[in-house]
């Protein structure tokens, strides 16, 4: 593989409804999209994952923006590889800026499955061709709008429910949905709004039978995640604390999750995301594909990853139409009634990039070449 080309995007999408988790809301998504070319004009599609600010993580639209065009495409551009695998290796020098190198490194794998006439699925070795989802529901601007919200999600046939919660929108309305919902696979995820001394909470939550709480503390904390996981019998997820399937090794050596939320600009990208599988695997450590309000062309990459083998929990990952009036690829992603996504069948990522509809979105746009 070849690189001759990196064109980035930024795309401005409004989402259907707003999205709002412990660090904030969204209304309106900012999306840097790249697409790599090779010498005989095969090309791949990657998104970006960065948010609108750095809150989840440390990187923004306008980090990875500029990471890529003053190092990262200099690295990648004109560099003779084996295969996608290889990619990451050429961006080592830079230190973090994950989401960045992501999204370089996943449209090189759509661009090496496309070529192989493949689906990447298939070629990252998947062996699910079709995944379990669930949906992630932001904090609502009431009790009842939320219980509304799972209320369509379930008849739409998702498989579990995951609530946003912070501090004064936590253990009340926790026990407002279970009490509606007796039965059905429900956890929450707190973005790092807790510290050990809301341990009283999650011990309190312990009697809703949540599937998982996902990253009750520091976005940074492996040590506090053991402390509590000790006092609670709920299984804690980490999703903000796992970057490598290094740090997925160490937070399992220590106890400190007993689930693994996977996100594929959070770990640098397919061949990292494989490891952080792979590792989970190994140690019985189940894992699930985790969102970050993605347009078509990250969401068909998540799909893509979701079939690996140690994948077996509901993810994040849901239809286009929970986001976007008009998704950016074609056919848009849709759930089947029983909860679930059929991999597809095409070669690379398996959908359509619409290039009118991005070029009609596209706010800035920059090409680099070897
Ligand atoms: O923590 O999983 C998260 C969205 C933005 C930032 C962080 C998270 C999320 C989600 C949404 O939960 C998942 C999705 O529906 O894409
Ligand atoms: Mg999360």
């Amino acid at each position: 593989m070849n690189i001759r080309q990196i064109e980035l995007r930024e795309i401005r999408l409004p989402l259907v409804h707003f999205f709002e988790t412990s660090f904030g809301r969204t209304i309106e998504r900012r999306i840097m999209l790249l697409r790599v070319a090779d010498r005989e004009g095969a090309e791949g599609w990657g998104e970006c994952t960065a948010g609108e600010g750095p809150f989840y993580c440390e990187e923004w639209v306008d980090s990875a923006w500029e990471v890529t065009r003053a190092f990262l495409a200099q690295m990648v551009l004109g560099q003779e590889v084996e295969s996608a695998a290889a990619v990451g290796a050429l961006m080592r020098r830079v230190r973090g800026n994950r989401m960045a190198k992501a999204a370089i490194e996943t449209a090189c794998w759509d661009l090496e499955a496309g070529r192989l006439g493949v689906p990447l699925w298939r070629h990252l070795g998947g062996v699910q061709a079709e995944i379990p989802c669930g949906v992630s529901i932001g904090i609502q601007d009431s009790p009842a709008q939320l219980l509304e919200k799972i209320e369509k999600e379930l008849a739409a046939g998702y498989q579990r429910i995951k609530i946003k919660v912070k501090p004064g929108w936590d253990g009340r309305i926790v026990e407002q949905v279970r009490s509606r919902f007796p039965d059905i696979r429900l956890m929450v995820d707190a973005n790092s709004a807790y510290t050990l001394d809301d341990a009283p909470l999650f011990r309190a939550l312990d009697e809703f039978d949540l599937m998982m709480v996902e990253q009750p503390l520091a976005f940074d904390d492996m040590l506090d995640h053991a402390q509590l996981q000790k006092q609670i019998r709920t299984p804690v997820c980490l999703d903000e604390s796992i970057r490598s399937s290094d740090d997925a090794r160490k937070a399992i050596a220590l106890d400190a999750c007993r689930v693994v939320n996977v996100k594929l600009g959070r770990v640098g990208g397919h061949a990292e995301a494989g490891r952080v599988e792979a590792v989970c695997r190994e140690a019985g450590v189940p894992v699930w594909c985790g969102g970050m309000l993605e347009s078509g062309v990250g969401r068909a990459h998540n799909i893509a990853m979701a079939t690996l083998g140690g994948f077996t929990l509901p993810g994040d990952v849901s239809a286009s139409a929970r986001y976007w009036a008009e998704d950016i690829i074609e056919p848009p992603v849709t759930v089947t009634p029983r909860g679930t996504i059929a991999a597809p069948g095409g070669p690379g990522i398996g959908f359509k990039v619409r290039r009118d509809r991005v070029e009609a979105l596209t706010v800035r746009a920059e090409t680099m070449c070897a």
